[in-house]
């Protein structure tokens, strides 16, 4: 059976779990901490990572695309290739043009730590041109690529809310406020699969900062 190692607290660790959730693909949760990782497995020493009987494999996009070419029952992509990669792209704008820059305002925003002005003023100023690009791309109808639930969904759904309020926090203005984040949020938490994704978060969200502080 798959093994998702990583943290429930950690988005990207949520995103893969969202998406093996929705396929009802059999998986087991291994709690692994940042700390604890095997660079043998993940080289980055980042979670999540994902044990196959094939072997490791790194990186949530990655994963993602192996777990639906290995089980495309309740396909997360359109079967037209220009579509899913569509969906591909505007996956990678939440991870990487959005999450990733927002990321560096964390350690403040979140873990009690201070970010420098520099840090701040440069993350401001990526997010702005993230944001007018992810708002060209975005759908939401309802669906953030569209008429679908896909994995656009299982990354927006982990990382847009850490977005909104780690800006929120940082500059006093959620820097997604004009869009439709709020309700498309709300519709989305419905899902039961998203439900226990947010219900595991919060309880391991206590568990980490009991441990960041040494409890
Ligand atoms: N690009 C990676 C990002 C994963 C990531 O940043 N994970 C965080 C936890 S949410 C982590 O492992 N941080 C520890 C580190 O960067 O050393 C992915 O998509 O899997």
């Amino acid at each position: 059976m798959l093994k998702l190692c990583g943290f429930s607290a950690s988005n990207y660790y949520n995103k893969v779990k969202l998406a093996l959730l929705e396929k009802e693909i059999p998986f087991e949760e291994v709690e692994v901490w940042t700390n604890e990782v095997d660079r043998a497995v993940s080289p980055m020493g980042k979670v999540p990572y994902l044990l196959t009987e094939r072997g490791p494999l790194s990186e949530s996009a990655v994963m993602l695309d192996y777990i639906e070419q290995q089980y495309p029952a309740t396909p997360l992509y359109p079967s037209d290739p220009f579509e899913a990669a569509k969906v591909r792209e505007l996956a990678t704008y939440i991870d990487l043009h959005l999450e990733l820059v927002a990321r560096n305002l964390y350690p403040e925003a979140f873990f009690g730590l201070t970010v420098s002005d520099a840090v701040k003023e440069r993350a401001q100023k990526d997010l702005k041109k993230s944001v007018a690009a992810f708002t060209k791309l975005a759908q939401f109808s309802p669906y953030v690529a569209g008429a679908a639930f896909t994995v656009a969904d299982c990354a927006a759904a982990v990382h847009l809310p850490l977005v909104s309020s780690a800006t929120k926090i940082i500059y006093g203005a959620d820097m997604l406020a004009e869009l439709p984040i709020k309700d498309y949020l709300k519709q989305l938490s419905t899902r039961p699969t998203l439900t226990k994704v947010n219900a595991d978060r919060k309880v391991n969200t206590e568990k980490m900062m009991a441990r960041l502080r040494g409890a």
